[in-house]
């Protein structure tokens, strides 16, 4: 009973500070203004996040949602013998290469997560998902609970009037080509995206530093972006620590080829987790370090964040 109080707080208090922000005094109830008016965005749901950065859903207030557009094109992978920090399972280094994608700059956060169950009646595997600030990044969530999020930000992205125009021909298929869904990030994907394409060991260069990245045992998550000056070549944030993040893919051996069941969604084994987290030390949070666990566990250390390609789900 407690967990399921805790799971409903976080959207209460949002509506809640709404109805105070929009309220006209109490002396003048004519002028009452109806509250349908203030929380829907034209399809009728409810932003779960009232504040400058973010507009619907949570999702960042800039012109893209948050999403960052990754050329196409070849991507050093994996570490080499050189790199002492190194598992075997990130060898050998090599090349892949990869069409054009979106991927979001932050972590999903905890608004989004709740803005998605709020919207839809999803019942998380754990309900620990919805604890938190609603700048955190979202975390005890299951790779289950990862993919439902992102069938749902699918459809929602595809029926909304309010999604950027680059982002809508691509979900919605309009330039005749095939529809491009919300997915969570391959390993590829995601490590191309965190380090760039020359092989450097973390996203900001070689040089780790304890002052560009939320790890080695700290108290917790931070909110999300808040480490500015250190993103990634691409502009990702928080692709060093804060939390680990689920990948879709199947950690098989290297090299990659996405072509050999890997990216098999409906694998029902473990999957690969990518970027280390608040209480693990650096060698955990270079971009190349690869984690792995089963699809139905979670854990305070394990959010995501989400891409925009061609993947099917
Ligand atoms: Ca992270």
């Amino acid at each position: 009973m407690l967990r399921a109080v805790s799971a409903v707080a976080p959207g209460v208090a949002a509506v809640m500070v709404v109805v105070l922000l929009v309220e006209p005094p109490a002396h003048h109830p004519a002028q009452r203004i109806p509250t349908l008016r203030v929380f829907t965005d034209g399809l009728g749901r409810p932003p779960a996040q009232v504040g400058a950065r973010t507009k619907s859903w949570g999702l960042p207030g800039d012109p893209l949602l948050g999403f960052i557009e990754i050329p196409a094109g070849l991507f050093t992978m994996g570490s080499d013998r050189q790199d002492a920090q190194a598992d075997e399972d990130e060898r050998p280094q090599h090349t892949v290469t990869l069409p054009a994608y979106y991927i979001g700059r932050y972590e999903v956060t905890v608004a989004q997560f709740a803005a998605f169950v709020a919207d839809t009646g999803y019942a998380p595997d754990d309900l620990g998902s919805l604890d938190g600030p609603e700048d955190h990044p979202v975390r005890n969530v299951t790779w289950n609970d990862a993919t439902a999020y992102c069938t749902w930000l699918t459809e929602t992205l595809r029926d909304w009037t309010g999604t950027p125009s680059v982002l809508a021909r691509q979900l919605r298929g309009s330039d005749g080509g095939r529809r491009w869904s919300v997915n969570l990030p391959t390993e590829a994907e995601w490590e191309k995206a965190a380090r760039g394409t020359d092989g450097r060991l973390y996203p900001w260069g070689d040089r780790l530093d304890e002052t560009r990245a939320n790890y080695g045992g700290t108290e917790g998550p931070r909110p999300v972006g808040s480490y500015p000056a250190w993103a990634s070549p691409y502009g990702l944030l928080d692709v060093a620590g804060n939390v680990w993040e689920w990948t879709r893919s199947v950690p098989l051996d290297y090299p990659y080829r996405a072509d050999d069941g890997r990216e098999d969604t409906s694998a029902s084994q473990e999957r690969a987790l990518r970027s280390g987290s608040f209480d693990m030390n650096g060698g955990f949070v270079r971009p190349a370090r690869r984690g792995r666990t089963t699809v139905d566990y979670s854990a305070g250390i394990i959010g995501f964040r989400v891409v925009v390609s061609a993947s099917s789900s």
